[in-house]
């Protein structure tokens, strides 16, 4: 391969992981500066200074501001004076730096693409009563995707193990994953040669974030052909499940598929990112895992059927002593 290529391949996949990592369904919005801006008293039809003065947009979001008075005004990022404080101090505001549009004239307009979510406070610096504040929402896709953002074009999506023999499905539920919020991990496996589900297997599972284990699970056992796991993430960012060591379980899985004893190559990473929830910011929810409800279904069953069996001996023990009162000698009725 000659460097050129190699550079216009590095380049390619740059421009390909920016772009599936950014919002592609980015708005545009217009804020106006209506006419009257220009005079702080209330004898113009102006009632706001940017209009709309709030309003919220999502991260990549484009505002192209107009300009509809008769003066020159400016979008400058900081914080102004407010009508009736520049009115008593003549307070110029102050800006902070993150953007300027410079003075633009009537009938002329100016954008600016908001690349970090936060609020953002702005002002005119020829008037310095002109307020207004932008809110940039974080961008959550509303489809399910890996680590880096790009669409899983199928889902559950899945993966053949390097060794080819097993095809793992994988999905979650709900598609969007928050903080503080329950996700189901569902994934089942298949036979990749026949295409068919393999119904008992044993295998590890852990799931990561940030480079710490947060959930394991070594030897575990689908059943059905499939499995399921239940977690509350506290913290955005990238995930990886990882599912390693598949293997066959007892003599049916045996003889079900043709499974080579080495079981290292037979693994699967999938990736996902978790998004700070706006609604919530404790966890309430709770999680129960299979073998945990294995075990609740356990307990019941014990309830079910060792209550009652108690209760019959105890009651088959009353009959008894009852069909056979013990014999005591009669007590004859002394004379008084
Ligand atoms: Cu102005």
């Amino acid at each position: 391969m000659n460097e050129k290529f190699i550079a216009f391949f590095i380049v390619t996949i740059s421009v390909m992981f920016v772009g599936t990592a950014q919002n592609s369904f980015a708005e545009d919005f217009v804020v106006s500066i209506p006419y009257g801006a220009f005079n702080p008293e209330l004898n113009t039809p102006a009632e706001v200074w940017y209009d709309p003065p709030e309003l919220s947009i999502t991260v990549g979001d484009t505002v192209t501001w107009t300009n509809d008075d008769r003066e020159g005004h400016t979008v400058t990022s900081g914080y102004g004076a407010g009508r009736f404080d520049w009115m008593d101090t003549k307070n110029l505001g102050e800006a902070d730096g993150l953007f300027d549009s410079l003075r633009f004239m009537p009938g002329e307009s100016w954008s600016y693409t908001f690349e970090k979510e936060g609020s953002y406070n702005y002002f005119c610096v020829i008037h310095p009563w002109m307020e207004a504040i932008i809110f940039v929402d974080p961008y959550i896709p509303d489809f399910p995707h890996d680590a880096t953002g790009k669409k899983y074009e199928s889902f559950p999506t899945f993966l053949i193990t390097p060794d080819r023999s097993v095809e793992i499905n994988f999905s979650w539920e709900p598609q969007v994953i928050k903080t503080h919020e329950k996700v189901n991990f569902i994934y089942r496996f298949y036979d990749a040669v026949y295409d068919q589900l393999l119904r008992k297997l044993e295998y590890d599972i852990a799931i990561l974030q940030n480079n710490e284990i947060l959930y394991k699970d070594e030897k575990a056992v689908s059943g059905a052909g499939g499995d399921y796991r239940q977690w509350i993430f506290e913290e955005p960012g990238p995930i990886i499940v990882k599912i390693s060591n598949i293997k066959p379980y007892g003599q049916v899985a045996e003889s079900q598929i043709n499974l080579s004893y080495d079981a290292t190559a037979r693994l699967g990473d999938f990736t996902a990112m978790v998004y700070d929830n706006p609604e919530k910011r404790v966890t309430t929810d709770k999680i129960v895992q299979p073998r945990e409800t294995l075990q609740f279904y356990y307990e019941i069953a014990v309830a079910i059927i060792v209550v009652p069996a108690i209760m019959l001996a105890v009651l088959i023990l009353y009959m008894k002593t009852k069909k056979n009162p013990p014999s005591y000698p009669e007590r004859k009725a002394s004379p008084v």
